[in-house]
């Protein structure tokens, strides 16, 4: 959400100005501008202070009594930054732990109204597996109480350079999870699940880091997930969603969601990919499209007669692949639609 301060340069009401705000500082379209305010801030500093309307007093009912909610007092000389006045930059926050007033909490950056935080520089949220498919018949042979939910997982990986400690790090949104002491190499990854027991049932975790269970469940429609640092400062917070761009087919029809690039923004849809493994990849790494083998390279929707609608496949591979056996769908209900006649493999050429 971006509240437009200084309607100087841009005038402020009406969607037309909206869509320029946006354009002028490439604010992403889901980014939702709640309106202008009148006046403009300073350039010699200002006080900016967040109110929130508490309960009326029972003995005065038309005093609304405002909460300080936060408070940002600034100013346009050292030891706030100088390039944030009149040279482009816009101040950043970079923590949250303390009053907004406080100048250790801010820095000048290139001003990204509505933007993500700056990409993780530890630790990235990499996979939701937020509404798993349903249980198979084996699954609910172990249990048959099993539920779609239980299956569901959070992978992270470890981005820096070097160990990170897990000790004390959290999931405050979305789910709840505080790590236990432990560390993740460089590359690694580390998966936080809904029920230890389902999980184990549908996955081989032999090889896999499981830090533990959370409390509460991913929302199988999208919701924000959180994860802070031992000090409680959001380090990565997000909205993933289930409908719009968004892929669907990781909204309980047998992929997760996994990130394309850490190091992209978690809010933007494309950013996220339908897993092509069935159930997610869980401590893996996503199957890229480049290590895909077969893909369908021409699609003929609206063939005038005699042409038919025709979808082409093309083996990427220096290998036959045999494809008998698989499916072509068009529907998320159903995958098995079409089933390719086990004729045998079929060559590159
Ligand atoms: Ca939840
Ligand atoms: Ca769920
Ligand atoms: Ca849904
Ligand atoms: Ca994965």
């Amino acid at each position: 959400m971006v509240v437009r301060f200084d309607p100087g340069a841009i005038p402020v009401d009406g969607a037309e100005t909206h869509t320029t705000f946006k354009l002028h500082y490439g604010t992403r379209p889901w980014v939702d501008i709640a309106g202008g305010y009148e006046g403009s801030l300073s350039n010699r500093g200002d006080n900016v202070q967040l109110l929130r309307a508490g309960d009326p007093l029972p003995e005065e009912p038309d005093l609304v009594p405002l909460w300080l909610e936060d408070e940002v007092v600034y100013e346009d000389e050292a030891p706030w930054p100088a390039t944030a006045d009149g040279f482009g930059y816009s101040l950043h926050r970079e923590t949250a732990d303390g009053w907004g007033n406080d100048v250790a909490s801010w820095t000048a950056a290139a001003a990204s109204p509505g933007s993500v935080e700056r990409p993780p520089d530890t630790l990235a949220i990499t996979e939701l597996n937020y509404h798993p498919h349903r249980p198979t018949q084996s699954e609910l042979a172990v249990d048959p109480n099993f539920t779609s939910d239980e299956f569901e997982f959070v992978e992270l990986l470890n981005v820096a350079g070097q160990p990170v400690e897990l000790g004390g790090i959290r999931l405050t949104e979305g789910v709840i999870f505080e790590f236990p002491a432990m560390a993740l190499s460089p590359g690694q990854r580390v998966v936080v699940v809904k029920n230890p027991a389902a999980f184990d049932v549908r996955y081989d975790t032999a090889e896999m880091l499981v830090a533990g269970q959370y409390e509460d469940a991913l929302d199988d429609d999208g919701e924000r997930i959180t994860l802070a640092d031992g000090a409680t400062q959001a380090v990565l917070s997000f909205r993933y969603d289930d409908s719009g761009d968004w892929p669907a087919r990781a909204d309980g029809q047998g992929s997760s969601l996994e990130m394309v690039d850490p190091a992209g923004d978690y809010h933007d849809p494309d950013n996220w990919q339908a897993s092509s493994r069935y159930g997610g990849s869980p401590g893996n790494i996503a199957l890229s499209f480049a290590q895909r083998d077969v893909v369908v390279n021409e699609v003929l929707a609206t063939g005038a007669p005699p042409l038919l609608d025709a979808i082409k496949l093309y083996n990427t591979a220096d290998r036959s692949i045999d494809i008998g056996g698989w499916y072509l769908s068009n529907s998320g209900d159903d995958y098995q639609k079409y089933e390719i006649p086990l004729a045998g493999t079929y060559g590159r050429a």
